[in-house]
């Protein structure tokens, strides 16, 4: 351990910044954010343009609440500058690139300094511990490895805390099998959806998945519920934690959470500022800036980074600012109830793949494996949604039919849409690998 951290709870050794008070830390985030600013207006070009545009100096920035006066940075913007135009340090200091798939466009690239890889590898050792990982566990390390940001940031992070760490990335679910049966891994960061893929491999080979030596899992990449939470906790008979991140902020390891309360992610704002948006407006000011407790989209400015300091980058992710609880001075955040450009507008409400997971999940006839399909049938204007999901093993065609029902009924009462449910059977929808793709659009492309 560094000279940091300090004794905090029973079994665990805290960073000191886990433990400060707001008021410190808030101090904190000011001496930062001034140097981040000025640092990003010097460095990178795209930052000076927007700033002069908005007639905003870094020297205008007085108090936590003058961000806001700062113009938004999206990935539209990370795309222009395409590949290493927002990085503030030459080349020679960039010691690793990571970056997105680029499915839907030019990929965006992302750059660390050594120091960042440090502070990075920090945060998700913070975010492990959190979630009850311990210096000396074996850890098998499920998120993928390569140009996506989970495999090896999860890897530094486990290292950093002191852990054995197994790197076998996502795939080859026969394969995490054995070596969770042979190796006896006391912890398991995945996807949630990949977990699932697993347990239910596991007992297709007859393998109770409740048996394993596993008893942590720190899940995140993509959207979950607490419905999702008590599936995987109850069939694999482990603590299941959130951890939150993105690769434009630096990824896994924004936010993680405590496996004592287990009520949402702390984000680490000794590094990051967070802040909530309205997320359909597109004013730039302290006006569209919401309190804590209102949903809307998170919007966070990096405050040590180096090579990539990013100012006020959209996440798209929907969610709130909550009181912190384990780590008192961290704000919690929501569970994110989607991305904003993942929301189905379904004759003029507003659905997430969430909302269906929740409701489907409490019925107990049907499993968590589930698709949305969007269609609109030839000579109509009307989009139509068809929930397939797969039945329960032990559930009978018939017990599956009224099942479709009451899914029906409740996605009307709760979510206020009219939808198709085709139930079907085990094992016939996709499983996951990673993120999971839950929405598929049939829609005639306009
Ligand atoms: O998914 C980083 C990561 C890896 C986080 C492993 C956690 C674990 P990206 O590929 O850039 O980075 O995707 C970021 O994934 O904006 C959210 O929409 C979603 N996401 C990440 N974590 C969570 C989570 C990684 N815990 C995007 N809950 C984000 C819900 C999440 N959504």
């Amino acid at each position: 351990m560094t000279q940091e951290t300090v004794a905090a709870t029973s079994d665990a050794v805290l960073d000191r910044e886990e433990t400060i008070s707001r008021d410190e830390l808030e101090a904190l985030q000011l001496s930062r954010l001034q140097h981040t600013v000025a640092y990003a207006y010097d460095r990178v070009p795209l930052y000076k343009r927007k700033f002069d545009e908005a007639g905003i100096h870094p020297t205008d920035l007085r108090e936590l609440a003058d961000l806001g006066k700062f113009p938004f940075t999206t990935k539209e913007d990370l795309r222009l500058e395409y590949p290493f135009g927002m990085f503030a340090v030459p080349q020679h200091e960039v010691a690793r690139i990571h970056a997105s798939s680029g499915t839907t466009g030019r990929a965006t690239v992302v750059g660390y300094t050594k120091k960042d890889l440090a502070d990075w590898a920090k945060l998700v050792a913070r975010s492990l511990r959190a979630s009850g990982v311990r210096p000396g566990m074996k850890v098998h390390n499920a998120y993928g490895y390569g140009l996506f940001t989970g495999g090896l940031g999860a890897h530094a992070g486990a290292e950093a805390l002191g852990c054995t760490v197994i790197p076998i990335s996502g795939g080859q679910t026969e394969r995490q099998i054995t070596l969770i049966q042979d190796f006896k891994p006391d912890a398991i960061l995945a996807t949630p959806t990949y977990l699932l893929t697993i347990a239910d491999a596991m007992v297709k080979q007859g393998i109770d998945p409740a048996s394993t030596s596993l008893k942590y899992a720190v899940l995140g990449a993509e959207p979950w519920t607490e419905e999702m939470r008590h599936e995987l906790e109850v069939t694999m008979n482990l603590k299941a934690c959130d951890i939150y991140g993105l690769s434009e902020v630096m990824g896994p390891g924004v936010a993680g959470e405590a496996v004592e309360t287990q009520d949402g992610s702390h984000i680490w704002e000794d590094h990051f500022r967070p802040e909530i948006v309205d997320a359909f407006n597109p004013a730039v000011g302290v006006d569209s800036v919401l309190g804590d407790g209102e949903h809307g989209e998170l919007v966070f400015t990096s405050l040590t980074k180096e090579a990539l300091p990013i100012i006020r980058y959209r996440t798209k992710d929907l969610t709130r600012l909550l009181p912190g609880t384990a780590r008192p001075a961290h704000r919690r955040m929501g569970r994110i109830t989607g991305r904003s450009d993942d929301m189905i507008i379904l004759r003029g409400v507003n659905l997430f793949p969430s909302q269906i997971e929740e409701i489907a999940l409490r019925i107990p006839e049907l499993s968590p494996h589930f698709q949305l399909e969007l269609t609109r049938p030839e000579g109509t204007r009307m989009d139509q949604l068809t929930v397939k999901i797969e039945r329960r093993d032990a559930v009978t065609v018939e017990g599956a039919a009224a099942a479709a029902k009451v899914l029906q009924q409740q996605i009307k009462i709760h979510v206020g849409s009219s939808c198709t449910v085709d139930v079907v059977e085990p094992g016939s929808l996709e499983r996951s690998n990673g993120k999971l793709r839950r929405i598929y659009d049939l829609r005639p492309k306009a």
